[in-house]
């Protein structure tokens, strides 16, 4: 169990004792409590040392400076694989806001074969302080909403916990500690991102999150945006190439418009002009996907480029003709104004960003084996 404190001489005493009881239903395991302090001013680590002495299972590994709680679990995570040989780490708060009782069934879900089990506010039977600020239960509840959405991990209900059990077999020791987004507390977030990416069994079981026991909160206002900006990069990274796509499209989608209604003074039918604009649109778009949107599996081979391009003018084919025949038959159903023109425009365009995006990155620029 890695336990990151900062100020917690009043807390963590009471807690080292508490957990003692707890671990003690696991004889058949060895249990060690790593404290990892953030060099606290008011003697937390010396009241660890101290304790130390009559509860061997407890250890402290003293941080040079305070890193945020965050950059404490990873330091606390990387000592205890490499010297403990650690099978499964546990994330636990030192001011009994989690409640030491709950330790027993965090680890029987490891034990039933999960690889990621989270201590979960947000599910049936769990909860939050009732008489949290409105600022404190804002954050959680909307952090966890967006996390949530953001990320499409939905059978996850509470992302932004801090009482879990891990297995570090195939899961916490594949993942890169070095390049972590967050050092405070979104730290939460890419450690859950990252097990559900290793394909994780994730498991939430209800606690009821307390109320802190003595000493003050930790958090900061800042925590807010890193959260937010954590999320959004998670996904951002990992889906680098559709958010490329997407600017390309737009990018493709302003030259279509200026062009198509260019083409609609110069040529007097308005399938040929609406469809003839697609036509460039979809050229600059080729050329742009394949030098930035799918930069990893770009085509440098004049050959390929250009047989690429056939196959990709293929799949682009059919938003066009969609378009020729759509606008052709709006038009002339309702009426040659700007108005049903663009709308008919707008349709055959976000037709053509779906079908082009799933035909372009299952078939064109797909991972090469
Ligand atoms: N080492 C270390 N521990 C921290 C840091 N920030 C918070 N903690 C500890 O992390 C746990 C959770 O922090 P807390 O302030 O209670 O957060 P809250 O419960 O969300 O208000 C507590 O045990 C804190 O002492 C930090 O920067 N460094
Ligand atoms: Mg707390």
């Amino acid at each position: 169990m890695v336990m990151p404190t900062y100020n917690e001489a009043e807390n963590i005493g009471k807690m080292i004792d508490a957990l003692e009881e707890q671990f003690a239903k696991f004889s058949d395991h060895n249990c060690i409590l790593l404290v990892v302090d953030g060099n606290s001013p008011d003697g937390t680590a010396e009241v660890v040392s101290k304790k130390a002495e009559s509860k061997p299972y407890t250890h402290l590994l003293l941080e040079e400076k305070k890193t945020g709680i965050g950059g404490a679990y990873f330091y606390g995570f990387a000592y205890a694989m490499s010297n403990y040989d650690a099978d499964v780490l546990i994330e636990m708060d030192a001011d009994f806001q989690h409640d030491p009782n709950d330790v027993p069934r965090l680890i029987a879900e490891i034990l039933n074969g999960y690889d990621y089990v989270i201590g979960s506010r947000f599910v049936k039977g769990g909860g939050i302080p009732k008489d949290w600020a409105f600022y404190r239960k804002f954050l959680s509840v909307g952090g966890n909403i967006f996390s949530k959405i953001v990320l499409g991990i939905y059978n996850v209900n509470d992302f932004t916990g801090g009482f879990k059990a891990s297995r570090v077999k195939g899961f916490v020791d594949k993942i890169d500690f070095s390049t972590i987004p967050s050092k405070g507390f979104a730290y939460k977030v890419y450690l859950l991102y990252q097990m559900h990416k290793l394909g994780a069994k994730i498991k939430e079981i209800p606690i009821l999150f307390g109320l802190r026991d003595r000493g003050n909160s930790k958090i900061e206002k800042s925590t807010f945006f890193d959260v937010l900006f954590t999320v959004l990069r998670i996904r951002y990274e990992s889906n680098k190439s559709f958010f490329k796509f997407c600017i390309v499209g737009f990018t493709g989608l302003f030259v279509d418009l200026v062009l198509s209604n260019i083409f609609r003074l110069l040529i007097p039918n308005p399938s040929v002009a609406a469809s003839s604009a697609a036509l460039l649109a979809m050229l600059v778009t080729f050329l742009l996907n394949n030098v930035w949107s799918f930069s990893e599996k770009k085509i440098t081979e004049t050959k390929e480029l250009i047989s690429t391009f056939f196959l990709y003018a293929a799949i682009s084919l059919v938003p066009i003709i969609f378009r020729f025949f759509f606008v052709g038959f709006l038009v002339k159903k309702i009426a040659e104004t700007f108005i049903i023109y663009n709308a008919a425009l707008f349709v055959s365009i976000l037709f053509g960003l779906i079908w082009n995006f799933t035909f372009y990155s299952r078939i064109i620029w797909k991972a090469k084996k």
